[in-house]
């Protein structure tokens, strides 16, 4: 099974930094907002009040679907329409906003309208959607506040395909836009794919994609449309297609049906050698006003435009949806060629005339179409070739699954249905929605008598604080998968993932079943920590509520997709102190990617750790058990001693010898007895500065019921981080 390498990163050489290259190694002299973004100051011009979903209720939808379709064919002089129709161009704009998203971290995608941002905005493959994002913007501008960029993106690749009578299977709005590039790893390659960089996976020398990446060079949304780092072979680029595409949850036929299926439309640019080009936008001069790869106005009225270097449609009615990219593709034999701007595609041999498609700014000439090494790939790799042939004997067959697999495509990082809005959401419910039934919120009295059954029950307070974050810690909010609801956390996989100790899970589990009574066994995995942490919190002097809100339901396996919950599998959980294998990232790397993913700020990462050291929920070490990290004397009291034991100059540490460095021992100064055993996650709360202020608060004499509270509130935000159902 490819593509589903878990969050596992991959070592393809030495270590290497959390986000690798960043916007400032890329565009080192670029404006510095950062200036005025610190101190917790947002760049979001909104405002923390303003709420995008009743913004996006108030639209006038049709509207508003009705001016995209009218713009469409609405062809402006300094950036003429091929054909006279957008679409096509719209339609790359949509895919490429949503094609970012890959399972591994569940980061990019369509969710936030990252295309405008650096380094997207620049990317090599985003070539010219400078141009598409700026014919919006009357749009945009007309509807404000009502229609983020990040729906308008996904919205107009809708109406495109609509308005070429392509089908469509629905739309969910919902993308709340950001006002700031997102962080996420890239690659740490120094180059782009433009500029030689090598490609990513080479078998020969064992080089595979490195975990969480999904793309096959820097710079490229999936993989070079000229095969492997350039080199034309159809057999190599299907090996780059599956991977690149299983990282993005498309298995074979969802990838033939969506490149068939977009290729229907539109064209390939390369008209012009690359050379003769300006820069990406992100580096561009003032007076471009955030254009990129400019050539003058003569050229591009001409259509003397290069993109990606490659020239021509694919079909012979390149705005009107159909099977002529499949009937051309089997119709004839194909030579490689080269495009006037340099690159290798494929030419139909002795193409007759009406099968060629139309000039895109001159439809009485015609012109040969071509096929990109990609879509050879389509032909020549033996299972893809049995899915093209099925398509293309069977239209009715193709809509269905190049509709629903790009309504997938553009939906896929908004996690579960009912965060989408208006009235185009289809009814029928999709397994990688992660569908969970829906709960009913428990009566008071059940709680309570719940709770103290659970105490009563002789489990300990750490195996329910463990169940009850194993349950709920899998949530991420980079595509708002994961989470406590649906209980998921007892099915496959997650039941048997070592992190979770599966022994120790199942015992719970089993007893919180016989518990439970009407509650659904969601709610009462959440309820039993929050018992265990009150207990905790009151044999410590600091008598705490932890928040619940019940209603979770419970998923039932039909209802799950076990294959698609792998990615999901925490590598390292640094709040678990658990790590299963060393990556090539730093093991508090992992700890800080992880927070990022709930959610969390760095005092709530920072009490969490503390707190769960304190209250012995650590995975056990394989060499020293349960208690690394565990700097307390009395594990099982919710208190500050993680912190406060850190901190005492009495302890000298060192790092434990062939641990890797992950391990580390703390000695009594004075006597040299060995007093705790530590992981690099732990110490790094009293060897780097930030940190280290943080614990001393937290370890003050004056913070102990501050820990206790905030404990409480940071844990509770992490049990309700998937409960999107509460408003
Ligand atoms: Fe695509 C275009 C490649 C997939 C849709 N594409 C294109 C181009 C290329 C490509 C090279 C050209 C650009 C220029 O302008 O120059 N693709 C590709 C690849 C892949 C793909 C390699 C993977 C395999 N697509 C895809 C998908 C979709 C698409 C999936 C959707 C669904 N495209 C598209 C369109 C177009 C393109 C629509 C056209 C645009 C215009 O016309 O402008």
């Amino acid at each position: 099974k490819t593509g589903s390498l878990g969050g596992c990163p991959m070592h393809n050489g030495g270590m290497r930094s959390l986000l690798g290259r960043t916007n400032k190694d890329w565009w080192p002299d670029a404006l510095d907002l950062e200036l005025l973004t610190q101190d917790g100051k947002s760049p979001d011009p909104m405002g923390a009040d303003f709420d995008y979903c009743e913004a996006f209720n108030a639209l006038d939808y049709n509207a508003l679907k009705a001016d995209l379709k009218a713009l469409m064919t609405d062809s402006q002089d300094w950036w003429p329409a091929d054909y006279g129709h957008y679409g096509p161009f719209f339609i790359r704009m949509a895919w490429h906003a949503a094609g970012t998203y890959r399972t591994g971290d569940g980061r990019g995608g369509s969710s936030s309208g990252q295309q405008r941002f650096a380094p997207l905005n620049s990317w090599p493959d985003n070539g010219n959607l400078d141009k598409a994002r700026r014919l919006l913007w009357p749009i945009k501008k007309k509807y404000g506040k009502h229609i983020s960029w990040a729906d308008l993106f996904i919205l107009t690749g809708n109406m495109a395909i609509e308005s070429m009578g392509g089908p469509v299977f629905g739309f969910g709005g919902g993308r709340k836009d950001v006002y700031e590039p997102e962080k996420v790893y890239w690659g740490s390659e120094e180059k782009w794919v433009d500029e030689g960089v090598e490609t990513r996976i080479i078998p020969d020398e064992g080089k595979a994609l490195e975990n969480p990446l999904a793309a096959i060079q820097m710079g490229l949304i999936y993989v070079n449309p000229e095969g492997p780092g350039g080199n034309p072979d159809p057999l190599q680029s299907a090996r780059d297609m599956r991977e690149t595409f299983a990282r993005m949850a498309m298995n074979d036929e969802e990838t033939v049906a969506l490149t068939a299926g977009g290729h229907a439309f539109g064209k390939t640019h390369g008209m012009v050698p690359p050379d003769q080009l300006s820069g990406a936008p992100e580096g561009g001069a003032l007076e471009m006003q955030g254009f990129g790869w400019s050539t003058n106005a003569e050229d591009i009225a001409a259509g003397h435009i290069t993109t990606s270097g490659l020239e021509g449609a694919w079909s012979n009615n390149p705005t009107q949806w159909g099977g002529d990219y499949f009937r051309l593709l089997f119709k004839y034999d194909y030579e490689l060629v080269t495009s006037p701007a340099g690159a290798k595609q494929w030419q139909p041999v002795g193409q007759s005339e009406e099968d060629m498609a139309p000039d895109a700014r001159d439809p009485s000439k015609k012109v040969p179409t071509m096929m990109t090494t990609a879509d050879m790939a389509l032909k020549m790799d033996p299972d893809y070739r049995k899915i093209s042939e099925r398509f293309r004997d069977d239209q009715a067959a193709l809509d269905d699954a190049f509709a629903r697999a790009w309504f997938k495509l553009t939906h896929r990082d908004m996690g579960p249905k009912v965060r989408y809005l208006g009235p185009d959401v289809p009814a029928e419910d999709l397994i990688w929605q992660d569908p969970v039934p829906a709960g009913t919120p428990a009566s008071e009295a059940d709680v309570a008598a719940f709770k103290e059954k659970v105490l009563a029950s002789g489990l300990s307070a750490s195996a329910l604080v463990k169940a009850a974050w194993a349950s709920a810690s899998t949530f991420r909010g980079s595509d708002n998968r994961g989470g406590a609801n649906g209980a998921h956390v007892r099915l496959a996989p997650q039941k048997d993932w070592a992190v979770n100790e599966p022994e120790e899970l199942a015992n719970v589990l089993t007893k919180l079943d016989e518990l439970r009574g009407n509650l659904s066994m969601a709610d009462a995995i959440v309820l039993a920590g929050a018992a265990a942490v009150e207990k905790a919190a009151q044999d410590g002097g600091h008598a705490v509520s932890v928040k619940v809100s019940t209603g979770r339901g419970d998923a039932s396996e039909e209802q799950t997709d076990a294959e698609s919950f792998e990615p999901l599998e925490p590598f390292a959980d640094g709040f678990r102190n658990y790590l299963k294998t060393k990556a090539d990232v730093k093991t508090e790397d992992m700890l800080i990617d992880r927070a990022q993913l709930l959610g969390l700020s760095v005092p709530e990462m920072a009490v969490l750790v503390a707190g769960m050291r304190a209250l012995g929920a650590v995975t056990p070490h394989p060499t020293h058990g349960s208690g690394v990290g565990v700097l307390t004397d009395r594990p099982g009291v919710l208190s500050n001693d993680f912190f406060v034991n850190l901190l005492d100059m009495g302890t000298k540490w060192q790092v434990v010898d062939d641990s890797g460095d992950e391990e580390f021992v703390g000695k009594d100064r004075a006597s040299g007895a060995e007093k705790w055993r530590a992981t690099r996650t732990d110490l790094v709360f009293g060897s780097n500065s930030q940190l280290r202020a943080i614990a001393e608060v937290y370890a003050e004499d004056t913070s102990a019921a501050k820990f206790a509270e905030d404990f409480a509130k940071a844990w509770t935000k992490v049990m309700e981080a998937d409960r999107f159902d509460l408003t």
